[in-house]
């Protein structure tokens, strides 16, 4: 795997990915260098041989705090629209894509296209001093990077238009009680937790959680006739693996099964 300037990246357990937004002194802001840094990494652990589960955090004490606002110069034009459509978008939806389970470890401020990252991980294990804001309205900005799609589905039309629009902090607790996130632990216990939460997946049947991903990803806009017909096409592919046999056979047996992703 390349080197990286603003990045970590290390497997601290057999099946489980740490990764680390490395720009601690800026909160882990997106300058140029991180977004092309952080797509080239998503494409190649999307085809990382045994990985069965990552977590996304960032170093310091903030989780990611947007674009980075002092990389750029106000007075020169730039096209925000290709800077979506080049750097930031692919990142979402490359995320989105990866085969495994990805948990978002915020630890810290998750601010802007920062927010949306982590919107954009299956689950979000939270700081207790972490928190959330919806930034862009602050600087006269729209929500981006899915934020408006996964605030809507993640909390209905009246609670993200409150959000998106007055782009106030919202704390873990307040995350938590709204359903942004899916639990708070004390901050010095989210390394363990959100470990302990990736072990889990990683003894998990890989192929029936890669297609139970694919799955609720469709159920957000697919009607129920469509996802009738998609849950018959995932678990035709499901039942046809070795992991599926395991299952029954562990259960017939007593016995805790061993998934080895075949
Ligand atoms: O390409 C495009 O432009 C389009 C895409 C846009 C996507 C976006 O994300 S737009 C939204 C951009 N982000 C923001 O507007 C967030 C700006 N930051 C903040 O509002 C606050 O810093 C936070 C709420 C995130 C955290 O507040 P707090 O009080 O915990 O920390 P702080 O003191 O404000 O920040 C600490 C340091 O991080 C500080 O550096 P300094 O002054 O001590 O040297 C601050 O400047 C730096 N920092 C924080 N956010 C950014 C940043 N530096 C560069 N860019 C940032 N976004």
């Amino acid at each position: 795997m390349a080197a990286y300037e603003t990045l970590r990246y290390e497997e601290p357990e057999p099946g489980v990915g740490w990764l680390e937004l490395n720009r601690p002194e800026q909160l882990n802001a997106f300058d140029e260098t991180l977004t092309r840094e952080l797509q080239q990494l998503l494409r190649d652990l999307e085809r990382q041989e045994g990985l069965r589960a990552l977590v996304l955090t960032g170093a310091g004490r903030g989780f990611c705090a947007g674009q980075d606002l002092k990389s750029i110069d106000p007075a020169q034009e730039r096209s925000l629209g290709r800077s979506l459509e080049e750097r930031y978008n692919p990142i979402i939806r490359r995320l989105r894509a990866l085969p495994f389970p990805v948990i978002a470890a915020v630890n810290g401020a998750a601010a802007g296209a920062g927010m949306s990252l982590a919107l954009a991980c299956d689950v979000r294990l939270a700081a207790e001093s972490a928190f959330f804001v919806q930034a862009f309205v602050r600087i006269g900005l729209v929500p981006d990077s899915g934020s408006s799609f996964f605030l809507v589905h993640l909390l209905g039309y009246a609670r993200a238009f409150e959000i998106a629009t007055l782009g106030e902090r919202i704390s873990a607790q307040e995350a938590l009680h709204l359903g942004l996130v899916n639990r708070v632990v004390p901050d010095d216990r989210l390394r363990e937790e959100a470990l302990a939460w990736a072990r889990r997946y990683a003894t998990l049947p890989p192929r029936a959680l890669a297609l139970t991903k694919r799955l609720l990803q469709k159920a957000t806009w697919a009607s129920l006739e469509e996802m009738l017909q998609y849950e018959q096409y995932c678990q035709e592919i499901a039942g046809r693996t070795e992991d599926y046999r395991e299952g029954v056979a562990a259960f017939r047996e007593k016995r805790a099964p061993v998934f080895k992703g075949r």
